[in-house]
């Protein structure tokens, strides 16, 4: 199924194409230089494989469009920005990445086959915000790389950032960011940016101005209107003190599949409440009626456990599209409370196929458009529908091509009566009509 839905970007199709695991770039006629960096190089070193460099810094520095940049295992540790703070609330980046790829062409900045290079920001310094990757650039691609520990050196700002993205046309894939005090990825302009198999977990903004634990999302888009084709693939949210996905004041559409979102809204590992606490926040623009809403899409996913709501439309002014969704145990799984451009309170959604199954099913369907889901049909479920019920092992490892793990959890039994209840909404699906939630049946 995930391959069906690897379409659109033609970044995402020539960047991983060059970089095979054991498939070398320099193999590939339409691929660029090859260069290595290791936590023992120097950057006064070639940039061999033999004589690796040390730092990103050095490699941005060289490479040009369609280059690949292979990273070794071990930790590449930061402890200030390249720049200062000028105030407490200025930022700060340890890492930025300015210099872009073209079209057909990315820069490359991959793990090297079978490593882990961990980029750890935990011990900066710097008594201001800060930012880990700063992407400003565009038509790069990120691959295998992990990214943790950007502190809150201060408590005058709402966050601090792991990956903050302002370019377009980027990559970011099998990504692990976690345990940072703000949100893992933040998309905050750009568009066509694909954001695929990779996770962000247990981030918690201890320090925030705005209350400990309300600004640390997993993965944020809040873009400014013109810039679409910002999408989320296969990625996981859990343990953050906010929310998994969040999508408020985006005033371009942006998509998420084949995502799941669990634990979100507590502080990391404890059931103590932290933030907003949904998994999926699809929208809204401070809660006020905004003329400029743009209609976002969230299908094919998972949220389970989360302190508030599964799926959450938070006082979005029009209806996004709600397909083939599993919300198990939330507070509601689905709640659509949107906005009218009077400012009141009313439903908003386009829902089919989704499924609801304990914790509190629904809130504010008054208004939404809502057929063919599990509550639609009156389907009697129980845990014997589905293979397995378990809210564990959702982290566990990815697949070698780094997609999500094939596990058993709320996917449907044999002969479950969820099989071939939904209707077309234009997704693949097996037998003779979409099954109801995330998973469908083989
Ligand atoms: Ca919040
Ligand atoms: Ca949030
Ligand atoms: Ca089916």
């Amino acid at each position: 199924m995930a391959s069906t839905l690897l379409i659109s970007a033609g970044t995402f199709l020539v960047g991983p194409t060059a970089i095979v695991p054991g498939a070398a770039a320099e193999s590939s006629p339409a691929a660029g230089k090859v260069y290595y960096v290791a936590p023992n190089g120097s950057d006064g070193a070639a940039g061999t494989q033999a004589a690796p460099w040390a730092s990103i810094a050095h490699a941005q520095s060289v490479v040009g469009a369609g280059d690949t940049v292979y990273f070794r295992g071990g930790t590449y540790a930061y402890t200030h920005g390249i720049n200062s703070c000028t105030s407490q609330t200025d930022r700060v980046d340890a890492i930025t990445l300015g210099k872009s790829g073209s079209s057909g062409n990315p820069i490359h900045y991959v793990a090297y086959p079978g490593e882990k290079p961990v980029f750890d920001f935990s011990r900066m310094t710097d008594d201001c915000r800060i930012k880990g990757f700063d992407v400003t650039g565009s038509w790069i691609h990120l691959k295998g790389l992990e990214v943790t520990g950007v502190p809150q050196n201060n408590k005058l700002n709402h966050e601090s950032w792991g990956i903050w993205i302002s370019g377009s046309n980027n990559t970011f894939e099998q990504i692990d960011s976690h345990h940072h005090m703000g949100p893992g990825l933040f998309i905050q302009k750009g568009g066509g940016n694909a954001v695929l198999n990779s996770d962000s977990h247990d981030n918690y903004d201890l320090n925030s101005s705005s209350g400990a634990g309300e600004n640390a999302d997993g993965f944020g888009a809040h873009i400014p209107a013109g810039n679409p084709g910002n999408v989320f693939r296969g990625c996981r949210a859990w343990g953050n003190s906010d929310d998994g996905f969040d999508l408020i004041s985006a005033y371009s559409s942006v998509t998420i599949e084949n995502s799941w979102a669990w634990r979100n809204g507590y502080v990391p590992g404890t059931t103590t409440a932290a933030g907003n606490g949904s998994g999926f926040k699809a929208g809204g623009y401070g809660g006020d009626y905004d003329a400029g809403a743009v209609k976002h899409t969230v299908r094919t996913s998972v949220a389970f456990a989360n302190r508030a709501a599964g799926f959450y439309a938070n006082h979005h002014p029009l209806a996004n599209d709600f397909f083939n969704n599993t919300g198990y145990g939330n507070h509601p799984d689905f709640n659509m409370l949107g906005v009218d451009s009077s400012g009141a309170a009313v439903g908003r959604g386009n829902l089919r196929n989704n499924l609801a199954y304990t914790g509190t099913l629904t809130s504010n369907m008054s208004g939404t458009s809502a057929a063919s889901n599990s509550w639609n049909l009156g389907i009697p479920l129980s845990d014997a529908q589905f293979r397995s019920v378990s809210t564990s092992g959702w982290d566990a490892p990815r697949q070698a091509d780094g997609a999500l793990p094939a596990l058993p959890h709320l996917r449907p039994a044999t002969n479950s009566t969820l099989i071939d209840k939904g209707v077309d909404v234009g997704l693949p699906y097996s037998g003779q009509a979409p099954d109801l939630g995330a998973f469908e049946a083989s």
